[in-house]
């Protein structure tokens, strides 16, 4: 052990931060010790003594800016951003509702990477959370930076998110050079050393809870293997003619065809049927990207009834999640067959999803396995995809929009990212539309499209096994 961070624990323990006893943590575990370091403030040595350990700790890491989480670290955060010349940001404690909605205080550079520093990680859910803040304000998170690690597997939890954890010290090393120096009896260094192992973090809870995928999933899984693709058509064109057409020519290319109903101005009842016929003959299953977004008791008739009654004909339905969970109940409740995705990112500009959004609408994915078979879900290039895969449990399909043969636009805000790096960055799928139906030549532009996807695919895997 380092003398300076060994100086440093003697200090905490002089000032009372290190406390043994019973004490019921946020999560509601009883711990048997507590570190809180939030009167360090006025103790300026230790400060100091705190502020050079965790510069120590970072020197290396790229980063423009740094943010403390507020109170404890925030102070901190503010002598290390003098010392090192890097500018401070800070984040808001309390949401802000009136004026400019701003969150995050400071002059932020679009895209530039921040240093968060905290006091303690217990299970990383807190250091998540402002994450999600900064990064829907366009701050890059990679690295985050606490004086005590006293979590189980939190650097594990945040490493699986994307996000390296570095620490000064862990708690169970706090307690063994409080024993050494007489601080404390081995058998409450042993207390410490058990809580800490067979402690259950949050983030632990939720990997072991990852659901094995939905029949419908596994479905659509097993589509692509056999058929060696990963292409979803979304064939958003206005008449049947047209629909069956183009249909005939990229149905061999794709895995899934997914469909704007309500667009069709000649929709009449033979459709599924028509429909039924070509996704038996081409093996492809069926997403109605109806984006449903209403009350469960509205959806369910939207869902069922109406003129286009999608339950009858659609394997898989878009759902918002802004209503809640509920609405899932009113599309599912008594149907097994069917499943769906959620809009957890999207494509067009300046869209109103912002990271905490999307990881609710992942959580409530995560919670509902048996209705629910992915995501719908956007980023700009290879390492955004990644970072928003990261977050999807396993079981759960990333489907990715926004996809073109090369980078760009619409003139309506919609964004193109190339196939193959979509795929590369994590998408298990991709959604081509006007890409295909757009092209005089439906079938090789389908075929071109399946190809850079599926080869983007098998890269990814490929590097995944090396
Ligand atoms: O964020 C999104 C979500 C979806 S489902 N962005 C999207 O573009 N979509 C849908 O994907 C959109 O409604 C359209 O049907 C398709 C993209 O079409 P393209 O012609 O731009 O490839």
């Amino acid at each position: 052990m380092n003398t300076a961070v060994e100086k440093f624990i003697l200090k905490l323990s002089e000032i009372n931060a290190v406390k043994f006893g019973k004490f019921t943590l946020k999560s509601g575990i009883i711990s048997p010790f507590y570190i809180d370091l939030r009167d360090i403030v006025s103790y300026p040595e230790i400060v100091e003594m705190a502020v050079m350990l965790l510069i120590d700790k970072i020197k290396g890491l790229g980063f423009e800016v740094l943010t403390g989480i507020p109170y404890t670290a925030l102070p901190l955060s503010a002598v290390i951003s003098q010392k090192l010349n890097i500018p401070l940001i800070y984040i808001r404690k309390e949401e802000k509702s009136y004026g400019t909605a701003k969150n995050v205080i400071g002059r932020i550079a679009k895209n530039s990477k921040c240093l968060v520093i905290d006091d303690v990680i217990t299970t990383g859910e807190s250091k998540i959370e402002t994450i999600d803040q900064l990064e829907s304000e366009g701050v890059g998170v990679s690295d985050i930076v606490v004086i005590v690690d006293r979590s189980h597997d939190g650097a594990k939890y945040l490493a699986g998110k994307g996000y390296n954890l570095h620490s000064v010290v862990t708690a169970v090393e706090m307690a063994e050079v409080l024993f050494s120096h007489g601080k404390i009896g081995s058998e409450l260094k042993n207390e410490v050393e058990n809580f800490i192992k067979n402690m259950n973090t949050e983030g632990e809870d939720k990997a072991e809870s990852a659901p094995v995928a939905n029949k419908m999933t596994r479905d659509l899984l097993e589509t692509i293997e056999r058929k060696e693709t990963n292409l979803v058509l979304s064939l958003d064109v206005e008449n049947q003619k047209d629909f069956f057409e183009i249909l005939d020519r990229t149905a061999p290319h794709i895995a899934m065809l997914k469909t704007h109903v309500d667009i069709i101005s000649d929709y009449d009842a033979d459709f599924p049927e028509r429909l039924r016929e070509r996704s038996e003959k081409y093996r492809f299953m069926v997403l109605e990207d109806r984006k449903f977004a209403d009350i469960g008791n509205t959806v369910r008739m939207q869902y069922r009834g109406g003129i286009y009654k999608i339950s009858g004909w659609s394997d898989f339905v878009t759902v918002h999640m802004i209503a809640g969970e509920s609405i899932l109940n009113g599309l599912f409740d008594g149907i097994n067959d069917k499943s769906s995705f959620l809009l957890a990112a999207m494509s067009s500009k300046e869209n109103l999803i912002n990271q905490a959004y999307t990881r609710r609408v992942i959580d409530i994915g995560r919670a509902n396995p048996s209705s629910v078979s992915g995501f719908i879900g956007f980023g700009e290039n290879a390492e955004k995809i990644s970072k928003l895969k990261k977050k999807i449990p396993a079981g759960f399909l990333l489907l990715m929009p926004g996809v073109g043969l090369e980078k760009g636009g619409d003139t309506l805000g919609q964004t193109y990212v190339p196939a193959g790096e979509a795929v590369r960055g994590g998408a298990d799928m991709i959604i081509v539309g006007r890409g295909i139906y757009k092209s005089g030549d439906y079938s090789k532009n389908a075929g071109e499209y399946r190809s850079a996807a599926w080869n983007g695919y098998i890269d990814r895997i490929k590097n995944q096994c090396k």
